[in-house]
């Protein structure tokens, strides 16, 4: 992997402006994750970028997520006092709890501002770090496709406010991560899940560290995804790797395996849920 990845374009400074100018108005950010990452999947900048407004936190891709973990995620983060909603805009799952839940945060000001005879829509303000589906959420709420998706990080550019009529006003935000990571297994993390892009990594090594993963704690997956009837517990991820790109017939002249196929192969198929649902980190107590 390379020591300097170059993540943080002019665009990233400038979200971060976005969002600081717009806090203002907003009544609740919702903070989106990748429910496969729910930690890493996290900017620890929006902290400091979001201070106290009232925060929802909601775990996306649920539906690509292993349900157990899911479950341990949850509670976690609400032990910690933070309202948290899983959710997957693919399935539809749990979209109708999102409105609902952000407007219970803000209930007592909701009643009160009624109570004054003033009615105002709710806005809220998307936030999360890139291709967690912000705007995927914000076309399920609308029931339209109304800004663009894509299954690739910096898909949203600029700032854009949609409206869901008489209900809420929505802001969708481009995603952002912090300048640097100290810590390279968060970012294999991030790139697993396709929060940054591929060509800043090295794939095959990317894929080694995954095996290594998947040999520890999704073994049965990986054993039946690729028909492998020997104990892996034992072997090396790039082992791991060469015995799953044989059983796929990945063999070059000489009889070796083609490690780079093999490893876009796995890359590919983990985020296409193809292993299993799979959640690449569970909460340290
Ligand atoms: N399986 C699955 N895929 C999803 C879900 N939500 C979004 N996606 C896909 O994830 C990809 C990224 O979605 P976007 O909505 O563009 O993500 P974003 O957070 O707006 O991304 P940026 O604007 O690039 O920061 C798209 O290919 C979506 O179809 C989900 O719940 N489940
Ligand atoms: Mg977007």
């Amino acid at each position: 992997m390379q020591n300097t990845l170059q993540w943080y374009p002019g665009h990233m400074a400038k979200t971060r402006r976005l969002i600081e100018e717009n806090l203002k108005m907003i009544d609740v950010v919702v903070e989106i994750l990748d429910a496969r990452i729910p930690f890493s999947g996290r900017n620890p900048n929006f902290d400091d970028i979001i201070k106290h407004k009232p925060r929802l936190l909601v775990m996306n891709k649920a539906d690509l997520a292993d349900r157990r973990r899911t479950d341990m995620w949850i509670e976690w983060y609400r032990k910690q006092g933070l309202t948290v909603i899983p959710i997957s805009c693919a399935t539809g799952m749990g979209i109708n709890k999102v409105l609902s839940s952000a407007r219970e945060l803000v209930r007592e000001r909701i009643e009160r501002d009624a109570e004054k005879g003033r009615t105002r829509t709710l806005k809220l303000m998307m936030v999360g770090i890139p291709n967690v589906g912000k705007s995927s959420l914000i076309n399920r709420l609308l029931g339209k496709a109304s800004t663009k998706t894509g299954d690739r990080p910096g898909v949203t550019k600029g700032k854009q406010w949609l409206r869901i009529k008489g209900d809420a006003e929505l802001l969708d935000t481009p995603g952002i991560l912090p300048p640097k990571f100290e810590d390279q297994e968060l970012a294999k993390r991030l790139a697993y899940t396709g929060a940054i892009r591929d060509e800043i990594m090295n794939t095959e090594l990317l894929a080694y560290s995954l095996c290594e993963y998947l040999r520890d704690e999704y073994p049965a997956e990986v054993c039946e995804r690729y028909k492998i009837k020997d104990d892996i517990s034992s072997l090396e991820g790039y082992e791991v790797l060469e015995l799953i790109g044989r059983r796929r017939g990945f063999v070059i002249s000489g009889g070796e395996v083609d490690m780079e196929r093999a490893a876009n192969m796995v890359l590919d198929e983990l985020r296409g849920c193809k292993i299993g649902c799979i959640t690449l980190e569970v909460p340290e107590n």
